[in-house]
This record gives C-alpha cells, sequence and structure tokens, in this order.
C-alpha cells in the first residue's frame, strides 16, 4: 500500500496502566499510527512512558484473529454467534443459571463491561461474572468498603504534587505507573518532598528515595500499626471515626520486630509521616495480593482516617490501579460481589433499583463466585460453559497449571481475544476476534476517577468486532433483544450514566448522571472528566468534608491483627516474590510484538541474593529450576542483592509462547485473602535449583524461531528473531538441529573447537547474515547487540568470531528503548565525556530524553561507573 497523506490526529487514551495518558495518535493512511503525548490531558500533560510511546509498533495485523473459528476452523459470525448462544441457555435450561460463567477483565472499555455485566446479572440470572481485577485491585475494593461504605478513592494525581511526603507501599512506580512516576520526581526536584518507598525488593522506584524500607515480606500491617500508635502518641489523632478504640489498642500492642527494619529506619520513617501535615500514601499490588490484603489496605487507611489527612490537597491514601480500566470495571459491577454503579448486590433495595432500571427478567440475588473459586467450578463441573473475554487466565491465574487443565476440561469454552494465539485462546471452542486498541470506541476511568474517551483511529482487522457488539448480539440470540439493542458505545454510555444516576439518588458515590442525555455528537467530542458529574456532586476530592458512605456516615477503621506469611515449609524455603518489568506488559500478547520494548529484559529471570545463589552454586547467567507444590519454572539467574536472602523475585510476563517453562503463576498457590478472595500473588513457597544443561545457545534469525530445547526464550528484534537456549542433551546433527530451529535451509558456515566445546553456525545469503546460532557448555558469553545488529545486514566470515570488529563498538543491552541506547555506549560516554548526572547523558546521547522511563538505570549506571564494577543495570 502507497503511504497517503498524515491524517489529523486523534485524540485517544493509552490501553496500558491505570495512569491514563492521554494520546494523540495519528494515521499514517497504510494502517500504522504515529504516537504522542496529549499536552491537553490532565493525567500526562504531554507525557507518555516507553509502553506507550511504542504502541505503533504493536499495532499491525501480526498474530491477530481475524475471522470466528470453532474448534479451530474458520467459522462465520452467524454460525459462531449462534452457537455460543444455544450453548449457554442449553446450560442454564439444564443445570441452572449458576451453571455458567463469564470471566472478563480491566482491559475492558467501560461499555463492554457494562453490557457483560447486565447480561449476567439482570438477564442470565447468575452473578457469576468475576473478572481479573479480583487478582489486582479486590483487597483494595474490600478495604475501600469497610472504611468508607463505599468503593471510592478519595484523591487526586495533583495530590502527589502538593504533599509534603509520598510513601509507596508495594508499588514499583516506576516501572508501572511510569508517567505518576515522573510527575512525582518533578515535584520532588522542585519543592523537596519526601519520598519513602516501603518494598522488600529495592526497585528503580527507590532511585528518588529519600529513605527505603526493605521491610520483611508481608509485615505492611504491622508497621501501620506501629504508624498509628505513633499517630496517637504525638496527639495527631484528630478524628473520631467509628473503630478508633479499638484499633488504637490493637495498634499499641503490636510489636516491631516482624517488619525486620533496624530501629532508626523505622522512627525514621515514623517521624516523617507524623512530622509531614501533607502525607499520600500510594499502595498497589505489595499490598493488594497478599493473604491478609484487605487488612493491609485498612491498616494503611486507618492512619489517614485518624489524623483526617484524606480528602484535603496534600493528603490521603492512594490506591493506584493496575489496568487502563480497573476503575471502569468496579463502576460497572464487574466483580462478582457488586452490582452495577457501586450498588450492593446484597442490598434488596439496591437489587431491586437495578431490576426496575433494567427491566430484568431474572435478576442475581447473591454474590457470584470470585476468580479462583471459579475455576475450581469449572474443575469440577460445577460450570458447564464458560465465556473468557480479554484476559489470559492459563498465565496469569495461580496455580496457572490447574486453570488451565479445568479449561480444557470444560463442556463449553468462548475465549473473545485480539490475538490468535495465546496459552488461553489454544484452549477454546469457540474463538472470537475482538477488535483492540486504536480499533474501537469507548471510555476508561483512570485511577483519579477520570473518565476518558479511547477513540477509533483504526479499521477492524478481518472479521473483528467490538466486545460490547459480540455480548449484544449473543444476549439478543438468547431472547433478550429488546434490552442488547443499542446501535453504539455511546448509547451505552448514557445508560450506565442514566443508572449512575438512580445510584446516586440512593446516596452512591459513583454519578455520572449529567451524561445521561448524552447524544452522539456529544460522546464524540467528550472531554476526560472526573467523577462524580451530576446535579448533586461534581468531581473533586471525597470525604474533605468528614461525611462518607457508611450507615452512620461516619468513617470505619478496622482493628487488625497482621498476619504473617506461614514459616517456609522444608522443602519449600524461598519465599517467592513476583512483579512486573518495566517495557512489558502482563503476558506480552502486545508489547511482545514490540522490537524496542522485548530488549529491555529478553528473557524470563530470577533475581537472587549473592548468598542464596552461592549456596545453591548458582552463578550469574546460570538456569535455575523453581519448583513449587504446584508446577515449575526454569528461569536465567540474576544475582543481586536488590532482593533480600531467601526471597528472590521473579516477573510475570513470560507464557508458553515466548518460553519453554516460564510461567509463574504455574509455582504460585491459590491461596487468597479471606475477605477480598484477592489471591496471594506475591508470596510462592519455592525450591531452587541449578539447571544443569550440556549446552547453552544464542540464536538469531530472520524466520521466527521454533526451538525444540529443554530451556528456551524468544523475543522480537527489528530484523527477526532471538532465542536464547539450552538443552540437556546434545543433538546428533547439529546443522539440521539449526535448519530446523532457524528455519533455514542451506549449508551454513561452521566452526567447532570440541576442546572448549563450542559451535558457530552462520546461514548467510547473499553475503547478508540470515541466522545464526552460537553454542557453548556454559552459559554463551558474546556480543549478543552485535550479533542482532548483524543480522539481515552485510557480513563477513567473521560473523564467527561473535565480537564487534575494532569500528562497530558493542552497544550492550538496551537501557534507553526510545534511542535504542544501550548499556555500554553510556558506560563508554560516563568515562570519555566525564558525564556526571543523568541530564548530562540525556545531553551527550540522548538517552532519557524522551519518555524517561530510563532514567533510574541511567542513575544505576553513573552509580556503577563511580563505583567502578559492572553489575547488570537492571532487573
Ligand atoms: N511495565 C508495566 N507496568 C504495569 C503493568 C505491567 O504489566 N507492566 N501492569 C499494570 C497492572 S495491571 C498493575 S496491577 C500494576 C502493578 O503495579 P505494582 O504493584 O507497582 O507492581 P508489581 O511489580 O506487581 O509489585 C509492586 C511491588 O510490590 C513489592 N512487594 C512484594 N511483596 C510485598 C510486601 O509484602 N510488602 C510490600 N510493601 N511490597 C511488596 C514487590 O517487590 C514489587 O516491587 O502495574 C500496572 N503497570
Ligand atoms: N504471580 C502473579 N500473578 C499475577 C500478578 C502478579 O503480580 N503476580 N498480577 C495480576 C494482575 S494485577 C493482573 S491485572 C493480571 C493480568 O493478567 P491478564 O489479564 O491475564 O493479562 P493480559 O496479558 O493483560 O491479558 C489480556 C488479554 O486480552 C487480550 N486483549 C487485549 N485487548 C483486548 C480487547 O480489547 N478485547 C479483547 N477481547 N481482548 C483483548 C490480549 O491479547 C490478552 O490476551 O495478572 C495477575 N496475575
Ligand atoms: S504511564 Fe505509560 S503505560 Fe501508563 S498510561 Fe501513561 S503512557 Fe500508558
Ligand atoms: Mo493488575
Amino acid at each position: 500500500m502507497t503511504m497517503q497523506n498524515p491524517r489529523p490526529a486523534i485524540r485517544t487514551t493509552c490501553p496500558y496502566c491505570g495512569v491514563g495518558c492521554g494520546i494523540l495518535a495519528t494515521p499514517d493512511g497504510a494502517g500504522g499510527l504515529a504516537v504522542a503525548g496529549d499536552p491537553d490531558h490532565p493525567a500526562n500533560l504531554g507525557r507518555l512512558c516507553v509502553k506507550g510511546s511504542a504502541l505503533g509498533e504493536t499495532v499491525g495485523l501480526k498474530g491477530r484473529l481475524l475471522a470466528p473459528q470453532i474448534d479451530g476452523r474458520d467459522a462465520g459470525w452467524d454460525e459462531a454467534l449462534d452457537l455460543v448462544a444455544r450453548r449457554f441457555s442449553d446450560c442454564i435450561a439444564s443445570h441452572g443459571p449458576d451453571s455458567v460463567a463469564f470471566y472478563v477483565s480491566g482491559q475492558l472499555l467501560t461499555e463492554d463491561y457494562y453490557v457483560a455485566n447486565k447480561l449476567m446479572k439482570g438477564f442470565i440470572g447468575s452473578a457469576n461474572i468475576d473478572t481479573n481485577s479480583r487478582l489486582c485491585m479486590a483487597s483494595s475494593v474490600a478495604g475501600h468498603r469497610r472504611a468508607f461504605g463505599s468503593d471510592t478513592v478519595p484523591g487526586l494525581y495533583e495530590d502527589l504534587e502538593q504533599a509534603d511526603c509520598v510513601v509507596l507501599v508495594g508499588s514499583n512506580l516506576a516501572w508501572c505507573h511510569p508517567v505518576l512516576y515522573q510527575r512525582l520526581a518533578a515535584a520532588r526536584e522542585s519543592r523537596g518532598t519526601k519520598v519513602v518507598v516501603v518494598d522488600p525488593r529495592r526497585t528503580a522506584t527507590c532511585d528518588i528515595a529519600d529513605l527505603h524500607l526493605p521491610l520483611a515480606p508481608g509485615s505492611d500491617a504491622v508497621l501501620f500499626n506501629l504508624l498509628l500508635a505513633e499517630i496517637d502518641r504525638h496527639g495527631l489523632v484528630t478524628e473520631r471515626p467509628d473503630g478508633l478504640a479499638e484499633a488504637l489498642a490493637t495498634a499499641r500492642a503490636t510489636l516491631p520486630q516482624a517488619t525486620g527494619l533496624p530501629h532508626s529506619a523505622l522512627q525514621q520513617f515514623l517521624d516523617l509521616w507524623c512530622g509531614s501535615g501533607r502525607v499520600v500514601t500510594v499502595y498497589s499490588q505489595g499490598i493488594n495480593q497478599s493473604d491478609s490484603g484487605t487488612d493491609k489496605v485498612n491498616a494503611i487507611l486507618n492512619c489517614h482516617l485518624a489524623t483526617g489527612r484524606i480528602g484535603r490537597p496534600g493528603t490521603g491514601p492512594f490506591s493506584v490501579t493496575g489496568q487502563p480500566n480497573a476503575m471502569g470495571g468496579r463502576e460497572v459491577g464487574g466483580l462478582s460481589n457488586m452490582l452495577a454503579c457501586h450498588l450492593e448486590i446484597e442490598n434488596p433495595v439496591h437489587r431491586d433499583a437495578v431490576r426496575d432500571f433494567w427491566q430484568a427478567p431474572r435478576m442475581a440475588a447473591k454474590p457470584g463466585l470470585k476468580a479462583v473459586d471459579m475455576f475450581r467450578a469449572v474443575e469440577d463441573g460445577r460450570i458447564k460453559a464458560l465465556w473468557i473475554i480479554c484476559t489470559n487466565p492459563a498465565v496469569s491465574m495461580p496455580e496457572a497449571d490447574r486453570v488451565a487443565r479445568a479449561i480444557a476440561g470444560c463442556d463449553f469454552v468462548v475465549v473473545s481475544d485480539m490475538m490468535a494465539r495465546t496459552d488461553t485462546t489454544r484452549l477454546a471452542h469457540v474463538l472470537l476476534p475482538a477488535t483492540g486498541w486504536g480499533e474501537k470506541d469507548g471510555t476508561v476511568t483512570n485511577s483519579e476517577r477520570r473518565i476518558s474517551r479511547q477513540r477509533r483511529s483504526l479499521a477492524a482487522p478481518g472479521q473483528a468486532r467490538d466486545d460490547w457488539r459480540i455480548i449484544a448480539d449473543v444476549a439478543a440470540r438468547m431472547g433478550w433483544a429488546d434490552a442488547f439493542d443499542w446501535d453504539s458505545p455511546g448509547q451505552v454510555f448514557a445508560e450506565h450514566a442514566a443508572l449512575s444516576g438512580v445510584a446516586g439518588a440512593l446516596g452512591g458515590d459513583f454519578d455520572i448522571s449529567d451524561h445521561a442525555g448524552i447524544t452522539g455528537p456529544q460522546y464524540d467530542s467528550l472531554q476526560p472528566f472526573l467523577w462524580p458529574q451530576s446535579p448533586r456532586r461534581k468531581g473533586g476530592r471525597f470525604f474533605g468534608d468528614g461525611r462518607f458512605h457508611t450507615a452512620s456516615g461516619r468513617a470505619r477503621m478496622v482493628s487488625v491483627t497482621p498476619r504473617l506469611p506461614q514459616p517456609a515449609p522444608g522443602a519449600w524455603p524461598f519465599l517467592l516474590n513476583t512483579g512486573r518489568v518495566r517495557d512489558h506488559w502482563h503476558t506480552m500478547t502486545r508489547t511482545g510484538l514490540s522490537p524496542r520494548l522485548s530488549r529491555h529484559l529478553a528473557e524470563p529471570f530470577l533475581e537472587l541474593h549473592p548468598a542464596d545463589a552461592a549456596r545453591l552454586g548458582l552463578r550469574h547467567a546460570d538456569l535455575a529450576q523453581v519448583a513449587s507444590p504446584h508446577g515449575s519454572a526454569i528461569l536465567r539467574v540474576l544475582v543481586t542483592d536488590r532482593v533480600a536472602p531467601g526471597h528472590p523475585f521473579a516477573p510475570i510476563h513470560w507464557t508458553n509462547e515466548t518460553a519453554s517453562r516460564a510461567r509463574i503463576d504455574a509455582l504460585v498457590p491459590g491461596v487468597v485473602d479471606p475477605v477480598s478472595g484477592q489471591p496471594a500473588s506475591k508470596s510462592a513457597n519455592v525450591a531452587i535449583r541449578p539447571f544443569k544443561a550440556e549446552w547453552y545457545g544464542f540464536a538469531v534469525s530472520t524466520r521466527p524461531i521454533q526451538p525444540a530445547c529443554d530451556y528456551w526464550a524468544r523475543a522480537v528484534l527489528p530484523m527477526g528473531h532471538q532465542a536464547e537456549l539450552a538443552g540437556t542433551d546434545q543433538p546428533q546433527d547439529w546443522t539440521q538441529t539449526a535448519r530446523t530451529m532457524l528455519g533455514m535451509t542451506g549449508e551454513p558456515l561452521a566452526v567447532h573447537d570440541p576442546r572448549k566445546g563450542i559451535r558457530r553456525l552462520a546461514f548467510i545469503a547473499d553475503g547478508r547474515l540470515q541466522a545464526a546460532l552460537f553454542v557453548a557448555p556454559h552459559p554463551v558469553m558474546l556480543s549478543r547487540s552485535h550479533l542482532i545488529a548483524s543480522l539481515n545486514a552485510g557480513c563477513g566470515g567473521d560473523i564467527l568470531a561473535g565480537r564487534p570488529g575494532a569500528d562497530q563498538p558493542d552497544a550492550g543491552a538496551l537501557v534507553c528503548a526510545c534511542f535504542s541506547i544501550g548499556m555500554n555506549t553510556i558506560l563508554h560516554g560516563i568515562e570519555t565525556q566525564k558525564l556526571m548526572t543523568v541530564e548530562a547523558i540525556g545531553r551527550a546521547l540522548g538517552a532519557g530524553t524522551n519518555c524517561g522511563s530510563c532514567k533510574p538505570d541511567l542513575k544505576n549506571l553513573l552509580r556503577t561507573a563511580a563505583a567502578g564494577r559492572t553489575e547488570a543495570p537492571v532487573g
């Protein structure tokens, strides 16, 4: 297709994290998009992080699901939708409404989510709809409801900029909410905000920390109980919430030892919190994903409630949401224990209000199954028809192998996804192709309650359809055409807004009924706005007036008795922590398409303390086998004192599509918080031992690599593909093995050093490198960046030297993804140009001057250079 004139920029919102940055997307007319930060969006004011900046690299057709499929064959929409409707209807008729379930996602747009929830809770008549937000925000929701009587995030992003002290608890903001982190870093720079990071791990976020508290895993409630007692001692209790006396009594009885923190650091924290008038406590998965997550949330909320540091500028607890529409999902009632518009399913008045509004034939009367229990019910056959939309539970659920087996054994499984091949789509009977970001219209709500439009800028590929429409079409075929007869997502939004007015009249917090009569053109031009927006109330903070949504109108403090992770059983002596890396998004179905995003950390890894590594006989870059009672994984070892002894860390992103055995949730037990049902994803008891391979390899190819060996991890490159490899058996014929794995024919150039056990093969055509495989008896030490840069470029026989020539310095591991600047280039610059600051590196080399996501890594490199060491800078 020829390039046409660029079209005007379209204002939309980033599909990744809950910061909810505004984006200007400019279609190039040939299916591509140029992406820039929207200077007018209040969340980011023009900034974007590296994932947002790379969106243009992920919108191609590669890997897309383009037609409905039934049992692996392409089918038409009518056939597929008829089948889904018939199987769900039959199941409900024979076994009742609770024999079916939907498992949905905080990455759906509000309109998609509203339709799914309406179908299940009002028409099918079951509350068996749960969402991946159960794995993410459920403890925050439960904590908010206990303390405030509603699931309300009280504050705004600007509070982080107006605070004197910001405490980040269990949040790696630098990597997971990068633009909010940049806003905080800028505020700290200009007004000296004190920043405290509470995390067992020394993360990139610690880069701006005045104080890092590497507390013992799971001991957060101890810390915040100690804080509450200190608040009381200082006479800072200014409010009288319900439950104050009990909470204080428990707090006073809490002993500090369990935090494992030195007294001085602990006291410094208590002094900072008590001594700063304006404090914001930001928290995320280090709090939520715990078997006492809800209690941890309330231990934090208690401190803010007792001091009245809530709902006023620069103050408040702040649960930052992970997914782009985690908040929207909560608003529509996507969790199995909620109703639409923050109404309560157990409350008959609320149920009747929703029933009347929907004219619902069969309202769910009780909460449905929460995610972990839902997949248990799939496993034991109580649920016979399951529809999974916009999430990849075969990877992301705890006990992931068991969950995958349960899905595989279910009578009827429908999966709606953008992508053809995921670990979950592989298990479906019916696959429904969904439009994705850039192709669909709707709204999302970010962490500060701001509702923004996502706007379509690209045509739907193949036969893909919008999720809301797919669900509504099934509902119509199940006999409810009238209730699901919208023509556009704008009409769905209007209905949702009208229902929120009903909720608002009942005293609910979520009310956007100003938009109940929104017209198509108004929806098209809708500007980002904060909820609530109703005749009763507009935007702003909640609870500054001291009024809460409880029966008494007062806030509730919860007396929290800290529960710590059980001591590790002998056979599983390590407590594995899990989480995210800077440049990948969850199961990588989209970020994995971007070469730029795949180079920061190209392989699944295990951060292991040097003392543990020494004891286990593991060195940097060795492979380790990590096992729990539930499953196992093989991971590359990264020896670092960023983690504590006994508490290794592994990222969650690799799947069976991208690695041989690295699905971390295969190791994680299905243990949940008793109040919220959220899994304790940050603590798996595991055993670790060296994975002894006979050979290790690194391969590049212009063609997709199909590894056939015990260990592999693959990633895309600008000019093809790469794979890390290892095996326990030497292949009989290396040339044939290389041809098969690398998709090559013909004779490779080869060297073999039997004494050192080294083998190198290169496939060269027309003087250009097509593929190469380097094999050694130990983890392959070679300049990967040189081989990567040589792929599909002119090369000679010296390519087998594995090292760049004198005129081609090895750039090293990628640090600045925006400008493709490697570690060695930066270290060289620091050395030769005497660069002393991150800004100086930016001026001299450009690194860190676009999205800024790598600035913590640059600081680390400056420290590394100063210390004369060469520790890996990231990870
Ligand atoms: N790059 C990137 N960004 C993302 C995502 C992504 O996939 N990639 N996903 C998005 C989503 S959905 C979410 S939910 C957010 C998550 O955002 P975060 O919660 O910030 O990220 P995580 O890495 O899951 O975990 C945060 C930290 O919790 C720490 N932690 C573990 N156990 C404890 C503990 O007991 N106490 C304390 N205080 N800390 C502990 C871990 O060491 C980790 O550094 O990120 C969002 N942003
Ligand atoms: N051990 C451990 N496990 C965890 C976590 C952890 O920290 N540790 N974090 C948990 C958290 S917080 C989260 S949020 C989950 C995330 O886990 P998942 O939700 O399973 O991960 P994603 O890769 O985001 O899955 C989204 C899927 O939807 C598809 N998709 C994208 N856009 C659309 C769309 O518009 N429509 C449709 N139909 N499909 C679309 C994508 O291709 C992809 O397959 O993982 C959880 N699991
Ligand atoms: S911080 Fe990055 S990932 Fe999050 S919304 Fe903004 S651009 Fe997207
Ligand atoms: Mo999440």
